[in-house]
């Protein structure tokens, strides 16, 4: 366990460092804590989902493992966040997808969801204090096994999908109003080919007229925001991805042409080139569009879902939102699944990795560096660049914790050890 004290005179340290940058760190402690992130609640069952029938992944992504104790019901997964939660510092959202509902037994389609299959869910964030968000689920379903949902041409399958999507964004709405808090309803669909189309225009007309439907009812942005994401490719689905970046981009455009400039673009960052980052694509997107939101993941290869760790794509990220002095315009949204590890950890260490990122990025002498920038002098700039990544911004990071009421550093290990042991391993 590390000592207070210990934490604390690093901390007074550090600000003096800062203090010789002009960084305030007591401001960016601050700022820290007012930065909402949204949970995903997927990682918690490897995206299994509450349904009795269908669920699981399907459409390119993949979870993969047998870490022992997933959670059998809601109440578990809730159990498990409740945990996880508990040793995140900082303000949490919750994420969750439409295969969470809890049907107690109705048998429905997915496209007859109605909100109170989301009442637990509801109740158990306004009794946390917290926002949800939403996404309707597009995949491990009967109707996706084409790896076309929205595009699909057989006008049957396309309706089911459409009509998912409608009352998904109902639901959205119904969770805003009744948390007080915008429900975010990200799509993301997989729809693509294994081999090379003939028509790939066809898909993308279709995906088109099907958003156009989806999206055309209107409701109030305090209660309910779209987002659409894009994406390169998915395994079985390399060679055409029909909602791919340039699609949706020019999609966003169309969509606010049309009045509908509520719509944002989610970038999610294992959905490039491999050697391709996000974070150059922010400031773009920007000079554009009020607002984004990010999937936070981390692709190793592939578009893997690897839990976030603090590497340099994530650092890069978030350096770039407060370059552009951007925070406020960002939903900050994680997107992960290992079933092969501790499924609470995977939470806590990918939640923790963005926030700490979050903080590196408020602690950067952004003003001295621009400033070198501004008078042309590149070698300082490079200097201030070099050494900035490399201030104390653990030693703020752990005092953020102590402030936070949560365990600080890697002291959290205990908390999971004693809930896998008490809870997890039972459930077996
Ligand atoms: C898939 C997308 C999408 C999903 C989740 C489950 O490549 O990233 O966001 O991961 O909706
Ligand atoms: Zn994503």
């Amino acid at each position: 366990m590390m000592k207070t004290e210990t934490i604390n005179k690093a901390y007074e340290a550090a600000k003096e460092v800062y203090a010789l940058y002009g960084i305030d760190t007591e401001a960016a402690l601050k700022q820290l804590a007012d930065i909402e992130l949204s949970l995903h609640c997927w990682q918690g069952d490897d995206v299994a989902g509450l349904e009795s029938s269908g669920g699981g992944v399907s459409g390119g992504i993949m979870a993969t493992g047998q870490f022992p104790g997933k959670p059998r019901n809601g109440d578990e997964l809730r159990n498990d966040l409740d945990e996880a939660l508990k040793l995140l510092p900082g303000k949490q959202k919750v994420n969750l997808h439409a295969s969470y509902a809890e049907l107690d037994g109705e048998d429905l389609g997915r496209d007859q969801y109605e909100t109170r299959h989301f009442q637990k869910w509801i109740d158990w964030a306004k009794n946390k204090g917290i926002g949800l968000d939403f996404n309707p689920t597009c995949f491990g379903h009967e109707l996706a096994s084409d790896d076309l949902t929205l595009s699909h041409p057989d006008e049957r399958v396309r309706r089911f999908w459409i009509d998912h999507c409608k009352v998904s964004r109902k639901i959205a709405a119904d969770i805003g109003k009744a948390l007080g808090k915008p429900c975010i309803c990200n799509i993301w669909v997989p729809d693509g080919m294994k081999d090379m189309p003939a028509d790939r225009m066809r898909y993308r007309k279709l995906l088109k007229d099907s958003l156009d439907e989806i999206l055309a009812e209107k409701y109030d942005a305090d209660v309910l925001i779209d987002a659409v994401e894009c994406k390169l490719f998915g395994v079985g689905v390399e060679s055409y991805t029909v909602g791919s970046h340039e699609f949706y981009m020019g999609y966003l455009a169309h969509a606010h042409a049309q009045g509908n400039t509520d719509l944002i673009l989610t970038l999610d960052m294992g959905h490039f080139h491999p050697t391709e980052t996000i974070a150059d694509k922010i400031s773009s997107l920007l000079t554009f569009y009020p607002k984004l939101l990010i999937h936070v993941s981390r692709p190793v290869k592939w578009d893997s879902d690897h839990v976030v760790v603090s590497d340099e794509s994530v650092q890069d990220v978030m350096r770039e939102i407060k370059r552009a002095d951007a925070f406020d315009r960002m939903y900050l949204a994680t997107d992960f699944f290992d079933g092969s590890i501790n499924r609470i950890s995977a939470w806590v260490v990918g939640l923790r990795a963005t926030r700490r990122a979050v903080l590196a990025a408020l602690l950067e002498p952004t003003a001295m560096i621009k400033k070198a920038e501004n008078e042309k002098n590149y070698s300082d700039r490079l200097v201030l660049i070099e050494e900035s990544r490399n201030l104390p911004y653990n030693a703020v990071w752990n005092k953020f914790c102590v402030n936070q009421g949560v365990p600080a550093g890697s002291d959290y290990l205990n908390d999971l050890h004693i809930y896998e042991r008490d809870v997890l391993q039972k459930r077996a």
